[in-house]
This record gives C-alpha cells, sequence and structure tokens, in this order.
C-alpha cells in the first residue's frame, strides 16, 4: 500500500484473499497530528465476521497438523520484514497513532522481539514430563490448540500488541481471525500483507477492519475457542462477562490501570523526577502502564514537586516525526474531550493545579498541524481521600496526581493499593527493604524498582490484577488462554496397575 492511499478503499484478508466485503460503508484512517487522512477501509460488518471464521475453521485441521517447527517458519519471515521495514513502519505508527519517532520504532521492535520469542518458543519444551506412582507409567504434560482464536487489539501499540496475540496463538497451531482498532488501519493492512507475503495457509490468518459491532461479532460467535482483548477496562469486562457464559470459550482481557509510583524518603531524586516523567507523559500518557499517581513522602515532596512540576511545564510537545518531540497528540477529537472531563473532575474534587497545559499555546503548536489533537500535561496535588473518583477513574492522558503522605512504606501503599486497577507499578528508593516490601505487597502484575512504570519486555508475562485483567496475562504468557493441557499418561506395562493404592483387581460374584 502507498504512503497515500486515499483513492483507494482497502478491505478485508479473508481466506487468503482481499475482499471488500458486504458492507458498504468505508471509514478513514485520521493522522491524529494534523487531521488529514491517511487512507481509506472497509468498514467490516458481522457478515464478514462470519465468512472470516468459516474461513479459519476450515483452516484449523491443516494447520494444527503441521509441526510447531513449520508453523514457525511463517512467522520468521514476518520477523526479517518487520526488522528490514523498521524505519518505515516506524514512521507509519507515527502517523497513524501520534506517537512520537521512538515510540514509533519501538513498537516495531517490540513486535520483532515478540515474534522471535513465538517463533524461537517452537523449538522449546511445550510440556513437562512428570513423574507417576506407578513404575509402570509414563506421564505428560502436553498442549494443545485451542482452534480459532479471536484478537481484538488497540491502537495505541499497533504492530506490537497484534503480535503479542496472534504470534503465539498461531505457532501454538490456532487459526486466527484479527480486529485491528478502528484508529489503526493502516498497521492493520501492513500486517495483513506480511501475512499474504509469508505465504500463510489460507484462512489461517484472518483480518477484518471495522468497529466494536465487528468485534463483538467475533467475541459472541459460537465458532470462537479463545478471545485475546487488549484494551479498555469497559470494553473487556463486557466481553470477560460474555463469554464467561459460555462453556468451553475463554477470554483473556487486559485492560488499564490507574498506575502510581511511590517515591519514599530514601528515594534518589534524580532517579524518582526522571522516572515519573517517563511514566506520566511518554505516550502522551496513552499506556495501560502509564502513571497517574504519583504518591510521594513528605519529607521529599516540595523537592520532588518542584524539579517534576518544571518539566511538566516545559515538556516538548510536538510533531510525533521530529526527534525532538516527547510528547505527540491525543489519538482522536473524543479523546480529548475525555482527558478534559478528567482535569475538570479532578478540579472539581478540590484538586490545586500545578500545571495546565491542556490548551496548548499557538506557538507550540507545530505549523501546519492546527487540526490536530493536541493536549499537553495536567498536573495537580490533591489530599488523598481513597472516594475521590479523580484517583480511582483512569484518565489515559498526560493527567497526573501528587499525592503527599507521611509514615512507612506501609502507609504508601496502602495509598497505592487504593484503587479497583492493578496493571503496573513502581517504587523508588534507596532502601532494599522499601524495594522488597512493594515487590511483595503491590497489587499489580507489573512492579518495578528505580524504574519507569512503563516499557515490559516481551519475554516477561504482561498482565494486571483486580480490574486491570481478568487472570490470563499476555505477551509470553498467552500461550495458556491459545491451549489446552492435557495429562497424558501411557502404560508400558501389560498389566494394570492403579495410583493411590487403588485395587485393580476385577471380582465377580464367583471370587
Ligand atoms: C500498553 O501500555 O498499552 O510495558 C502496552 C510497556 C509496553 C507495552 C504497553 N511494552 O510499556
Amino acid at each position: 500500500m502507498s504512503q497515500h492511499a486515499t483513492a483507494h478503499v482497502s478491505g478485508h484478508y479473508i481466506g487468503g484473499e482481499w475482499i471488500d466485503g458486504h458492507g458498504s460503508v468505508t471509514f478513514e484512517s485520521e493522522n491524529p497530528a494534523t487531521g488529514e487522512s491517511l487512507a481509506t477501509f472497509r468498514r467490516g460488518t458481522a457478515a464478514d465476521v462470519d465468512a472470516a471464521l468459516a474461513a479459519a475453521e476450515d483452516a484449523f485441521e491443516e494447520w494444527r497438523s503441521l509441526s510447531y517447527i513449520d508453523r514457525a517458519e511463517y512467522l520468521w519471515d514476518i520477523y526479517h520484514e518487520l526488522r528490514d521495514r523498521h524505519a518505515e513502519l516506524g514512521e507509519i505508527v507515527s502517523r497513524e497513532c501520534g506517537k512520537e519517532i521512538s515510540e514509533g520504532k519501538a513498537d516495531v521492535t517490540e513486535a520483532w522481539h515478540m515474534v522471535e520469542w513465538a517463533a524461537g518458543n517452537a523449538r522449546h519444551p511445550h510440556g513437562d514430563v512428570v513423574p507417576s506412582e506407578v513404575a509402570g507409567k509414563d506421564s505428560y504434560m502436553r498442549r494443545k490448540p485451542r482452534g480459532v482464536v479471536s484478537c481484538i487489539t488497540p491502537w495505541n501499540f499497533p504492530v506490537a500488541i497484534p503480535f503479542w496475540h496472534m504470534a503465539i496463538a498461531l505457532v501454538e497451531g490456532n487459526t486466527v481471525v484479527w480486529k485491528p482498532a478502528e484508529q489503526t488501519p493502516w498497521c492493520g493492512q501492513i500486517i495483513a500483507e506480511m501475512f499474504e507475503d509469508a505465504g500463510i495457509p489460507d484462512g489461517v490468518f484472518n483480518m477484518v477492519q471495522g468497529y466494536g459491532d465487528a468485534g463483538s461479532a467475533l467475541v459472541d460467535d459460537s465458532r470462537v475457542d479463545t478471545v485475546l482483548f487488549t484494551g479498555s477496562a469497559e470494553v473487556g469486562h463486557e466481553i470477560a462477562d460474555t463469554v464467561g457464559g459460555e462453556p468451553g470459550k475463554l477470554a483473556a482481557c487486559e485492560m488499564g490501570g490507574k498506575n502510581g509510583i511511590i517515591v519514599t524518603e530514601d528515594a534518589d531524586l534524580d532517579i524518582a523526577v526522571h522516572s515519573a516523567v517517563m511514566s506520566s507523559f511518554k505516550t502522551t500518557g496513552q499506556r495501560c502502564v502509564s502513571a497517574e499517581r504519583l504518591i510521594v513522602h513528605t519529607d521529599v515532596y516540595d523537592e520532588f514537586k518542584a524539579r517534576f512540576v518544571e518539566i511538566a511545564e516545559d515538556i516538548a510537545v510536538g510533531d510525533p516525526l521530529e526527534a525532538s518531540t516527547f510528547m505527540g497528540p491525543a489519538i482522536e477529537a473524543d479523546h480529548v474531550a475525555k482527558i478534559r472531563s478528567h482535569n475538570e473532575l479532578a478540579v472539581e474534587e478540590g484538586a490545586e493545579v500545578l500545571v495546565d497545559r491542556f490548551e496548548l499555546e499557538a506557538a507550540e503548536i507545530p505549523d501546519g498541524h492546527a487540526e490536530g489533537h493536541w493536549v499537553g500535561p495536567f498536573v495537580y496535588e490533591i489530599e488523598y481521600d481513597g472516594d475521590l473518583r479523580c484517583l480511582n477513574e483512569e484518565c489515559f492522558g498526560p493527567h497526573v496526581a501528587l499525592l503527599e503522605y507521611d509514615g512507612d512504606v506501609e502507609r504508601a501503599l496502602e495509598i497505592h493499593n487504593d484503587t479497583p486497577y492493578g496493571l503496573a507499578g513502581a517504587i523508588i528508593s534507596e532502601d532494599y527493604r522499601q524495594l522488597n516490601a512493594f515487590r511483595d505487597r503491590a497489587d499489580v502484575g507489573l512492579a518495578y524498582a528505580n524504574l519507569p512504570c512503563i516499557g515490559a519486555e516481551v519475554q516477561l508475562p504482561f498482565g494486571g490484577v483486580k480490574k486491570s485483567g481478568n487472570g490470563y496475562p499476555s505477551a509470553r504468557e498467552a500461550i495458556e488462554a491459545v491451549t489446552e493441557r492435557t495429562a497424558w499418561t501411557m502404560n508400558n506395562s501389560t498389566e494394570i496397575e492403579m495410583a493411590q493404592g487403588l485395587s485393580a483387581d476385577i471380582t465377580t460374584s464367583e471370587d
């Protein structure tokens, strides 16, 4: 696809073919930094999802009968293409979702890391040899694919997260129907082209472009064995509820957070300020692991506040394609409105506003970018109260609260854990006891010490607790959600001998 494909309308990839599908509605991919249209796509319908699921179901038996290593070969082709096209694809990510260019490129890097992990894992053991009580028995834990996997992915990691889902699902022997986020269909189109270039057998990988209605069709259909979802808590909980009622079907939902960083009285403040700025403002606060709460000990509060505020006042918001930019725009106009309402809510609840760059000065907006969805940092301090909505509801923007605490690390942890979410968090301290207290007691799936709470690597399980996840981590651990385990026991003897001392004698009335 060319870099300006507005004249052309791109369709869906189903059963090894590019098709227009059943619907007549199209939608645009928009550059959030300029408002310009990048390309036009067909909006998928329930009938298109139906066709894709039929193709995926048809392709399953043949695909599962290949070896892991043969299946992984297709992914290695994609791995090389991702690497070869790094700069080009990084720029496309930045243009389509507004992340600054180093983040656009890191998204592509994270994608090939995941492909490398999943395809490399094809040569690693996939189960365990388990001892038996009975010498003549061999027991094994084996894995087999679940079948058809639906993947629904977000716009903020438009290349990496699709591969968190699909690389593992495919290597494990499942077939896939994927719906990319409606904000980033261009990245979706390119990834589908890569699968086509790799020559993946027809129907093994399918992509339907579209909105939530296509996503619902992908969740509801009885041919789907696993739904992999990464996105908002609102949608994720709906999916988990729907799927929970269907026996045999499984949903792995990774959602957001109201992530916090604790800065104790023993913190190195250079590390604290650096980590907080990265966690709150990188990706314009639009990571599910971004920090919206900074919980700072009273002994270091004033100094931390002064240093953090000074940077927030000045942080470079601008054209995502410029290397000097730290924060690009928000993804879309509706999201800007949502960020505004979170900022207003904090004020209504008594926030003392320290930095308000929500409306950027005209001079801060780069030339030719007036139609972009610009927002800057919003920093406030507020007295901690567990009932405040602003401390419980995720904004998904550059919106961050400073909370002063007094007392020991247990007090900081109490505040830290007092949200419905539990995805990521960090502690900044030079005292190893405080670090270990956080490691053991923070209600999060991703915990960091003396680091930002963003930037997890793919070889770690990625997932949260409480409202942030439903118990099936993504990335490396998606393997659990796309396979069934079989406990396989084989007898090498001609006698039947049972475990637990259970008698294997058959007695009859004659005995
Ligand atoms: C997300 O925040 O939506 O840990 C995903 C990170 C990235 C993935 C983030 N590897 O920051």
